[in-house]
């Protein structure tokens, strides 16, 4: 039986957004995604879940195409560092070009959350979360931050995150993706539209 991916037995549950808004070397934004879970489900064969497929307005307005968004929360008792170098070795294979931040991509996997890792320390974390608008689009920061600032502000990000870690709760703000779900505005919320179910791996 499938194991309670929320109450990892060993290692931490890590939460995983994907997204892509250009064809890649494996077909269009939809066949990249699905594609890329895959190779992302093998870093733990036997612990990992994926959302359904989403169809998400390029954030910000106008920054490009739609995108196809998804989640995936997967147990691993790699660190941060070597499971965002797995992630990246995946986009590298998708045939990504790190171009202009917010601008078209072939595929973008964040890693969004590892258990309850803060990095790269409360105080810092403090200082990326409270940025405004015009501050984040300006400043880039040069090392990991968990879970990732934006998380509580992104429906889609916590939209498919809910498919598959409703329960795991940001180690700061003491909310589950479900609250955080929860009180994301309708209008926002109504913006995310499932295109297919929760992927079977
Ligand atoms: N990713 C971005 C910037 N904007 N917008 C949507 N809808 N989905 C994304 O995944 C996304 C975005 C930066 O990685
Ligand atoms: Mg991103
Ligand atoms: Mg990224």
């Amino acid at each position: 039986m499938r194991q309670e991916m929320n109450v990892p037995q060993f290692g931490q549950l890590a939460l995983i957004a994907l997204g892509s808004n250009e064809n890649s070397v494996w077909g269009d934004a939809r066949e990249t995604v699905q594609k890329a879970m895959l190779l992302a489900a093998a870093i733990a064969p036997s612990a990992a879940r994926a959302s359904g497929l989403f169809a998400t307005p390029a954030f910000p307005v106008g920054a490009g195409p739609d995108y196809v968004n998804a989640a995936m929360a997967i147990e691993t008792t790699l660190s941060a560092r070597d499971l965002l170098g797995a992630l990246h070795d995946i986009e590298a294979q998708a045939g990504r070009k790190r171009a202009q931040r917010w601008g078209q991509r072939t595929l973008d996997l964040d890693l969004i959350a590892l258990g309850d890792v803060v990095m790269p320390d409360v105080t810092e974390h403090q200082k990326w979360r409270d940025l405004s608008l015009s501050d984040q689009q300006r400043m880039t920061p040069q090392e990991l931050i968990l879970p990732h600032p934006r998380l509580q502000d992104r429906a889609f990000v916590l939209v498919p995150l809910l498919d598959v870690a409703p329960d795991w709760q940001h180690p700061l703000l003491r909310r589950s993706i479900a609250q955080f779900c929860a009180d994301i505005p309708v209008d926002l919320r109504a913006e995310v539209t499932r295109i297919s179910d929760p992927t079977t791996l």
